[in-house]
C-alpha cells in the first residue's frame, strides 16, 4: 500500500504524523516535490509502484480528484474515486467506478481481499450522536412513500454531517417522554427526488399514535446500511426502504448494537421540558 499525493513531501507527513499507525502502514510515501511532474502525469503514481516493485497494473487507486483519476489511469491502473465535493460524480466519468464514500469502498471487486467488518448485511460504526427538536420536512414521506420520518434540521451539525457521508444508517432513538425505539435513516440528498437540501431523516420503528413535531430526539447512530440510490419507480424506493427496515431491526438485536439502547444520550431526551 502506498500513499502518492502532490503535497509536498514534509507536508504528507505533518498531516499523517498525529495518527498513530498511519505512517507505518505505508510501504512507500511519495510526494509532490519528489517527482518532475505532479497528477495529473502519472510519474507520482509509477513511481510508487516502482518503490514496491511491483507492476503499474496490478494497482488499485483511490482519488478524491480529478486529476488525481487522469494521473492513475495514465499509469495504467484501476481509479476508484471517491469525490470529496457532493454532487460531483458526473465530472469523474474516466474512473473506473465512482462511490460515494469509503464505507462503499469493496476490495473484492478489484481481485484485493475483502473487507471482513460487515455484519448481517450492516457496517459497525463507532457510535455517533445527533439530536434536537423534530422539524417539519416536505410533508413526503408519509403521504408519498407511507414512511414517515422524524426530520431533524441539519443546521448547527454541519462539523457532524462533514465527518459522515450521505447514506442510509441506522440506531436507536430516544423521544422526549416517550422511550427508546429502533430507527432507520437517510442522511443526504434523496437523490429519487433530487433535493438540493441535505436532509437528515430518521424512521422510527414503531407505530405512534400521533405526530410528535417540536418533541426533542435523540439519535446514537451505530452502523451504515448502503449508499443512497436513486430508483426506476416510487415501487422500487419504497421496497428497498422496507428491506432496510428490516435489516437494521434484525441487527439492533445483536449484542453488539443491542448494548447502545441503554447510552444515556437517548436517557436525556427524556427529561426535557417541552
Ligand atoms: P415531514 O416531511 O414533515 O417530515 P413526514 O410525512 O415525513 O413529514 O412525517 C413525519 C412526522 O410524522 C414526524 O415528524 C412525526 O411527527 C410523525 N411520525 C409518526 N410516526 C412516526 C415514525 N414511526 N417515525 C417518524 N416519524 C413519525
Ligand atoms: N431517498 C432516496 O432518494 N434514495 C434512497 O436510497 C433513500 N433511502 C432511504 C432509506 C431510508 C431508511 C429512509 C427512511 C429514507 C430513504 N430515502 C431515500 C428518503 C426518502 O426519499 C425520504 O424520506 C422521503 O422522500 C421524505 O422526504
Ligand atoms: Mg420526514
Amino acid at each position: 500500500m502506498a500513499l502518492a499525493s502532490n503535497s509536498s513531501r514534509s507536508n504528507i507527513e505533518a498531516k499523517i504524523f498525529h495518527h498513530a499507525g498511519w505512517k507505518e502502514s505505508f510501504s512507500a510515501i511519495v510526494g509532490g516535490d519528489e517527482v518532475k511532474a505532479g497528477k495529473p502525469s502519472p510519474e507520482i503514481f509509477l513511481e510508487a509502484a516502482k518503490r514496491l516493485n511491483m507492476d503499474p497494473s496490478s494497482f488499485l487507486v483511490i482519488e478524491d480528484s480529478i486529476p488525481g483519476v487522469t494521473a492513475g489511469k495514465a499509469a495504467g491502473m484501476a481509479v476508484v474515486a471517491v469525490p470529496s465535493l457532493a454532487k460531483q460524480s458526473h465530472l469523474y466519468t474516466s474512473a473506473d467506478e465512482v462511490i460515494n464514500s469509503l464505507l462503499d469502498l469493496q476490495l473484492e471487486k478489484w481481485g484485493l481481499p475483502a473487507f471482513q467488518d460487515r455484519i448481517e448485511g450492516t457496517l459497525p460504526l463507532e457510535p455517533w450522536c445527533i439530536g434536537g427538536p423534530v422539524i417539519k420536512g416536505f410533508g413526503r414521506g408519509s403521504k408519498v412513500l407511507g414512511i414517515p420520518t422524524a426530520n431533524l434540521s441539519p443546521e448547527g451539525y454541519s462539523a457532524i454531517l462533514s465527518e459522515h457521508p450521505a447514506g442510509v444508517y441506522f440506531g436507536w432513538a430516544g423521544l422526549s417522554g416517550r422511550g427508546v425505539y429502533k430507527m432507520v435513516m437517510s442522511i443526504g440528498w434523496n437523490p429519487f427526488f433530487n433535493n438540493t437540501e441535505k436532509t437528515i431523516e430518521p424512521w422510527l420503528l414503531h407505530d405512534f399514535n400521533e405526530d410528535f413535531y417540536g418533541e426533542e430526539l435523540h439519535l446514537v447512530v451505530v452502523g451504515y446500511i448502503r449508499p443512497e440510490a436513486t430508483f426506476s419507480s416510487l415501487e422500487a424506493l419504497i421496497a428497498k426502504i422496507h428491506e432496510d427496515r428490516k435489516i437494521a431491526e434484525r441487527a439492533l438485536e445483536l449484542p453488539q448494537y443491542l448494548k447502545y439502547k441503554d447510552d444515556p444520550y437517548l436517557e436525556s431526551s427524556l427529561h426535557q421540558e417541552n
